[in-house]
């Protein structure tokens, strides 16, 4: 069966904002207060989505979330007005405040774990919305996440939408994030790699938290009926110098699995597991970066890894694409020059500009999700939420009206913005055609 595989980015929205809120993310912590430009942050995204369009890959959009989340600040027995609920939620619990004002359904990654239908033993594309429990803002995310998984997938016969598993710690998930998948071809049977980072019942005693357990994924893969799951676990040096999600120090497309030395805790086993799981189909390609050639900071602060290895229509060899802070490094750089000029898998790099993103720890691959969908599959996706020169327009349009170009987490207490929000997340229901009622407050 041919098969593409598309891309999902999640619509970058106008709380986009530099809160902190993510112990372990060193750039959130770096960033925590500065001014951020969320206008500047959506152009930056959609440029992205439609040079992907344009490279040839099916690129689709995620909606941004209600925000600040009025419904969660009222369930913590805010009364009065939606200003009023804002105000005092400011004034009397700050860190929920800030909470509920994330834009982080942003980093698409995160959004879920997809089984593609080649994998599934019921022949569906299966999605289970991540929970996200470890941190608190982004714990807000699942339900509105399969509103727009929903809308995107809309048919049942093809698509299964699964909700978010329990939002318990022993369940901690946190999507594709930290999935991947290799396979001869997209539309072939594949080998799934779940990294975890801890097991639901030890005791957790890293510098920073572990966000995935083992048995979340044990479970979305028994949901999913998925094939050949090789279970890994992260690097604990990786977790402890930053590594908040496996893709910030791996990546895989195809047969090819590129990766930081420290990304696993046993990386023999790991090959071992894969190349099991590959007898017959495939021969797995292992392209191993040491800390000599580009030590563990260099590889975070830098996110050579969090990019998208793809391939490209017509081409053998598979494109990287890195965000410009790859190119600023001297060391990742000279890795990136490295993989183009050997005769490896990955032939040629290519930039992009996700700044704005980047200074949250969110990288190119963060903000997309990656669906692999046969040819009527990809038929029967909502192609009012496929990126189009048409739509990338009206979008770019659309934010440059709503979204502020300079925004200070005080700023996230004005009553404006929550009004800014509504209005452009109102108008954008009618710009996609997701009917009234796809957000709480339009209820
Ligand atoms: O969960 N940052 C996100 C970044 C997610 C990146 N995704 C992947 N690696 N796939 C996170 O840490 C920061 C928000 C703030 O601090 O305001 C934040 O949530």
């Amino acid at each position: 069966m041919t098969a593409v595989e598309a891309n999902a980015d999640g619509l970058i929205g106008p709380t986009h904002s530099y809160a902190g809120l993510s112990p372990g993310n060193l750039a959130s912590s770096l960033n925590k207060g500065e001014a951020s430009n969320p206008r500047a942050a959506v152009l930056q995204g959609l440029d992205k989505m439609k040079r992907l369009a344009d490279l040839g890959l099916p690129q689709f959009v995620l909606p941004p979330h209600e925000r600040p989340n009025i419904p969660f600040l009222r369930s913590l027995g805010f009364t009065g007005s939606d200003a009023r609920v804002l105000e005092q939620a400011w004034k009397d619990a700050p860190s929920f405040a800030a909470a509920a004002c994330s834009a982080s359904p942003m980093w698409g990654a995160n959004a879920a774990t997809v089984t593609p239908s080649a994998d599934a033993a019921d022949g569906r594309v299966h999605f289970t919305p991540a929970n996200l429990v470890t941190n608190l803002h982004r714990s807000l995310e699942h339900q509105q996440t399969r509103r727009a998984l929903d809308a995107l997938f809309p048919d049942t016969a093809r698509f299964a939408v699964h909700d978010a598993l329990s939002p318990v710690a022993h369940l901690a998930d946190e999507g594709a994030a930290n999935h991947i998948r290799l396979c001869a071809e997209h539309g072939a049977p594949g080998v799934n790699l779940f990294v975890h980072g801890r097991d639901a019942f030890e005791a957790w005693d890293g510098p920073f938290p572990a966000r995935q357990t083992r048995q979340a994924f044990e479970a979305v893969e028994r949901r999913h009926a998925c094939a050949r799951p090789v279970h890994a676990r992260q690097g604990s040096a990786a977790i402890a110098g930053g590594t908040f999600h496996n893709d910030v120090v791996c990546v895989g497309a195809l047969q090819t699995l590129f990766f930081h030395d420290l990304a696993f805790e046993d990386t023999d086993a790991v090959q071992a597991a894969i190349r099991q799981q590959a007898d017959g189909l495939f021969d797995p390609i292992f392209v191993e970066v040491s800390s000599d050639d580009l030590p563990l900071a260099d590889a975070i602060s830098s996110y050579l890894f969090n990019s998208m290895l793809v391939q490209l229509p017509g081409q053998s060899r598979l494109t990287l694409i890195c965000p410009t802070e790859t190119r600023d490094n001297p060391r990742s750089h000279a890795v990136a020059r490295g993989l183009v000029a050997s005769n490896g898998p990955i032939g040629r790099v290519e930039y992009v500009d996700v700044r704005q993103s980047m200074r949250n720890g969110g990288g190119p691959a963060c903000l997309r999700l990656r669906v692999v969908l046969t040819e009527t599959e990809e038929a029967a996706t909502n192609p009012r939420m496929r990126i189009t020169d048409d739509l990338h327009g009206a979008l770019g349009v659309w934010a440059a009206r709503w979204y502020r170009d300079e925004l200070r987490p005080a700023d996230l207490a004005d009553p404006a913005l929550l009004n800014e929000s509504r209005g452009a997340l109102d108008e954008l229901t009618g710009i996609l055609g997701l009917g009234s009622g796809f957000y709480p407050f339009q209820r």
